[in-house]
């Protein structure tokens, strides 16, 4: 109840009611959201003491409750990916309630594809790395020992290869993805069955069961979510609006969210309504390799291969895995900003609680809600597909095969199993087709 109240006190004087197809744009500063490397140690020991006491106050746990009761309507649903923009955004603003100036950091997966379990995500300063090989709880990081409603136990973590995760989407295929979508029905579940499924299944433990937001890594994986799906409306802008499921049959834009009484629409512009936040996409096209290396340092993957492509493929293969690279599309770093928004170009310093639209219905479950749903999975190591790091033939490391979701991981999610067996095999294909060019990754 406590929860409650805190929660009511937060929004309260922001509630705009939104009849409008638009959210008003932000007028305030937008939450500038950088990738998780970008951050100083300073800004990771802040978190960390926050994120402590967020923990006592109830924060995490609730937060977790939401998406434990909502599950099944978020996922495999067009509301995948404009739920998580909402969800992420009010974690987000949480936050900012006690560092004003905090942005949501995202983890850009891709980048670390060939060896996840080294990225600096998993560092005993940062979130930890593999659960205990016994009781899989996480022994280290921000929330070590901390114990969750949601199973009354640990966070837990259980890599798929061991202390090692298996090759998921390199930015080449996460590009693919993007650029071979054309509705916003087979966007959204290319990436949910992509690089999305693939984080949540690899990392295993809560990541890997409708508890995930207990394991901050989440909201870090969702705000690189959110970052791609803004790229895609960025580069297909008359198919903005569209919303439809995987199978094409139109859903209700003007509908409310699930939990929130806000019209699925709002969650559509980036740099209106509540999303008052842009990405710092800092990869600009210094083409050699020491470029791209530092670059990759920096942590932004996906608009620096392109060039790198056009020298490996033919058109005929261009036109089938990255159509955007032969059709003269101005996407190499496809500007991210919402229409005309960036972070610089607001002259109003109101603070950023200000601009917030923050209109959570009523139904939204309180800190004593029944966990009694819990799914957690064991890692079919059967299934893994090793990771290949042989040299390919340029002296390069040979392009990985994003690992295969699970089968418990699959039908725990409800995906449609015909449907993803045809999109990993579009993704197998190409990583073969680029060792078969001896395609040199600027990122292995
Ligand atoms: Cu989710």
């Amino acid at each position: 109840m406590k929860l409650f109240i805190h929660f009511i006190a937060i929004s309260a004087g922001l509630i705009i009611s939104t009849v409008a197809q638009n959210a008003p744009q932000c007028t305030g500063p937008l939450s500038v959201r950088k990738e998780i490397n970008s951050l100083s140690s300073s800004e990771i020991s802040q978190i960390k003491d926050v994120f402590l006491k967020m923990k006592s106050a109830g924060w995490w746990d609730w937060f977790t409750a939401i998406h434990v009761q909502n599950y099944s309507s978020l996922h495999s649903t067009p509301e995948f990916l404009p739920w998580h923009r909402r969800y992420t955004r009010d974690v987000e603003q949480t936050i900012q309630s006690y560092i004003p100036s905090f942005a949501m950091p995202y983890f850009d997966a891709s980048a670390v594809c060939a060896d996840p379990a080294s990225s600096i995500i998993f560092r005993p300063d940062y979130f930890g790395g593999n659960g205990d090989q016994e009781t899989k709880c996480i022994s280290s990081g921000i929330a070590a020992g901390w114990i969750m409603d949601s199973s009354n136990s640990c966070i837990k973590r259980e890599f798929n290869q061991g202390n090692r995760i298996s090759s998921w989407q390199c930015p080449e295929n996460v590009m693919s993805d993007i650029q071979t979508s054309k509705t916003f029905g087979d966007f959204s579940y290319n990436l949910e069955l992509g690089i999305h499924g693939s984080v949540h299944n690899a990392i295993g433990g809560d990541m890997s069961s409708n508890a995930s937001p207990n394991d901050f890594i989440f909201f870090l994986h969702h705000s690189n979510i959110d970052r791609l799906w803004l790229k895609w409306q960025n580069l297909n802008p008359s198919a903005k609006y569209q919303y439809t499921d995987y199978k094409g049959n139109p859903s209700d834009i003007n509908g409310k969210l699930t939990l929130y009484d806000t019209p699925i629409i709002d969650s559509f512009d980036v740099g209106y309504g509540f999303n008052c936040y842009t990405y710092d996409e800092s990869s600009t096209g210094t083409m050699t390799r020491t470029g791209l290396l530092n670059q990759k340092k920096n942590g932004n993957s996906d608009s620096i291969t392109e060039k790198n492509l056009i020298n490996f493929l033919d058109s005929q293969d261009l036109q089938k895995f990255f159509p955007d690279l032969v059709s003269n599309k101005p996407i190499i770093n496809a500007p991210l900003m919402s229409k005309s928004m960036s972070p610089n170009s607001n002259t109003n310093t109101t603070s950023s609680k200000s601009t917030g639209n923050e209109n959570i219905a009523g139904n939204i479950p309180t800190k004593d809600f029944k966990f009694n749903s819990t799914i957690s999975l064991k890692t079919e190591t059967s299934a893994v597909i090793a990771q290949n790091k042989t040299q390919g033939s340029s002296g390069g490391l040979k392009y990985p095969i994003p690992t295969r979701l699970t089968d418990g991981f699959l039908r725990m999610m409800g995906y449609d199993i015909p449907k993803y067996r045809e999109y990993y095999q579009k993704q197998v294909d190409l990583a073969n087709l680029l060792n078969s060019k001896g395609y040199v990754s600027p990122y292995l």
